[in-house]
């Protein structure tokens, strides 16, 4: 039977756009999301995060339901438009207060708060002043920090200053298929470096505040980029500069890496990387947050025949990678789940071996890790999501296998404590353990959540 350390961290995972709605309450200001959402077009079935799971309002509810699943640890994100509507000057009040409920009531019941700072829902004002290809974005998202910080910085146990700056830059300013919607290479690897210069900036933020002796992380979705055949080498090499490289180098090793430079040189000189840049994104960290849902395959591309882009985007649409007009993304055999990516569990286990060989000593958490699937409501009205369960549990068994390697994994967070708003996708991609109803807003534990709580109480697989 698989078994997992004793201070192994269960938890679950949401972020502020897609629960909480109360997009208008209290002050909160207008995000990026917001804008995108109420533009025709841009998100499946006109669905918004204007009303979400209602969140705000359901807060002591939803507290109740992390308790009844028995985890540890819950990572949220924190609305920066809520508590800081326009991304400058001091804290809205009555939105800062959500988080104080927030954060007490977990504490309360025994669970431990683990904060993610940004999860994409830039002030729109920010935007509107230039974005995240603007360098005054990363020290604004600093002085935000610092607030956070003087604020919570007594109760949260884990901060976590950006969730996937590789979608933020890329499908953001790339590719345009997240807000802001922009379609601008050069934008989005200015993007990927204020993102890289913002995360640096509000770690030593954080850490001048009372959250010092808190465990600072960032958390990337690491692509485990394979090729087809070895002659894909370089392919792999390319691909992997700009979607892991990009991040790991200046956040962990303080440069980034001369290949990526290189291979953006047509579309960029870096000439926004100033001295001491890399160096100040460059921050210890404790622990480092690793997304998960499938690995990548590419191939060498010769301009011969139609290309694949199995990454997603459409062909002859923008593509979110950039300079990679070599580089072919191939669809991977089954089974997929309902995003249509496919299920290997596989690259888990690589993915955190390699982390743990390029970056020994560093910590890992898997921050986020899940599924959506059809989910239909049986004749009981449950969920009786097995193939979640199925995929919950081969990735749970691909991080015990990395621990048995040497990784130093601490914990796992399941994406996502319930169905909410999956992005371009709208509703009607469901990630949840929970249920949620979109017309009553009832919440109901599937399957998979008897399960998970099963592996929270007893820190084992069941066979
Ligand atoms: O829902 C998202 C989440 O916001 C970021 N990581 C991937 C999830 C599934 O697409």
């Amino acid at each position: 039977m698989t078994t997992f350390p004793e201070s192994f961290l269960w938890g679950t995972a949401t972020a502020a756009y897609q629960v909480e709605g109360a997009w208008n309450e209290d002050g909160r200001g207008p995000s990026i999301w917001d804008t995108f959402s109420h533009t025709p077009g841009l998100v499946a079935n006109g669905d918004t995060g204007d009303l979400a799971c209602d969140h705000y309002h359901r807060l002591e509810s939803d507290l109740d339901l992390l308790a009844g699943l028995g985890v540890g640890a819950y990572r949220f994100s924190i609305s920066w438009p809520r508590v800081q509507p326009g991304g400058a000057g001091g804290l809205n009040e009555p939105g800062a207060a959500f988080y104080d409920r927030l954060i007490d009531g977990l504490l309360t019941r025994g669970i431990a708060p683990v904060a993610t700072l940004y999860h994409w829902d830039l002030p729109q004002e920010l935007e509107d002043a230039g974005g995240w290809p603007a360098r005054d974005t990363a020290l604004r998202f600093a002085e935000y920090a610092r607030l956070m910080g003087e604020r919570y910085g007594d109760r949260v146990h884990t901060w976590i200053t950006l969730n996937e700056p590789w979608c933020s830059a890329y499908l953001g300013y790339g590719s345009g298929v997240h807000a802001p919607a922009r379609t601008d290479p050069a934008a989005a690897l200015a993007a990927v470096h204020h993102l890289n210069l913002g995360h640096g900036l509000a770690v030593q933020a954080l850490r001048s505040t009372a959250a010092g002796d808190a465990d600072m992380s960032v958390t990337l979705n690491l692509h485990h980029v394979r090729g087809v055949s070895e002659a894909d080498a370089a392919a792999v090499r390319k691909a992997d500069a700009l979607a892991n490289r990009a991040f790991l180098g200046p956040m962990l090793e303080g440069a980034y890496p001369r290949d990526l430079i290189e291979a953006t040189s047509s579309v960029t000189d870096w000439s926004f990387v100033r001295d001491g840049d890399e160096a100040a994104a460059c921050q210890p960290l404790d622990v480092l947050g690793v997304n998960y849902y499938n690995p990548t395959l590419v191939r060498h591309w010769d301009g011969s025949g139609a290309k694949e882009t199995a990454d997603g985007h459409q062909d002859g649409a923008a593509s979110p990678w950039i300079a990679c007009e070599d580089v072919e993304f191939v669809r991977q055999p089954g089974p997929y789940t309902e995003m249509g990516w496919n299920i290997d569990e596989t690259g888990l286990t690589e993915l955190l071996l390699r982390l743990h060989r390029d970056h020994p000593g560093l910590p890992l958490m898997i921050t986020e890790n899940g599924a959506a699937f059809p989910d239909p409501v049986g004749q009981d009205g449950l969920v009786h999501d097995a193939d979640r369960i199925d995929y919950l549990r081969r990735h749970l068994s691909a991080v015990a296998e990395a621990i048995a390697g040497g990784a130093d994994v601490r914990g796992y967070f399941v994406w996502s404590l319930m169905d909410n708003f999956e992005w371009a996708h709208g509703y009607a991609k469901r990630f949840g353990i929970v249920r949620v109803d979109r017309e009553t807003m009832e919440r109901t534990w599937k399957d998979s959540a008897h399960w998970y709580r099963d592996v929270v109480a007893t820190g084992k697989l069941p066979e």
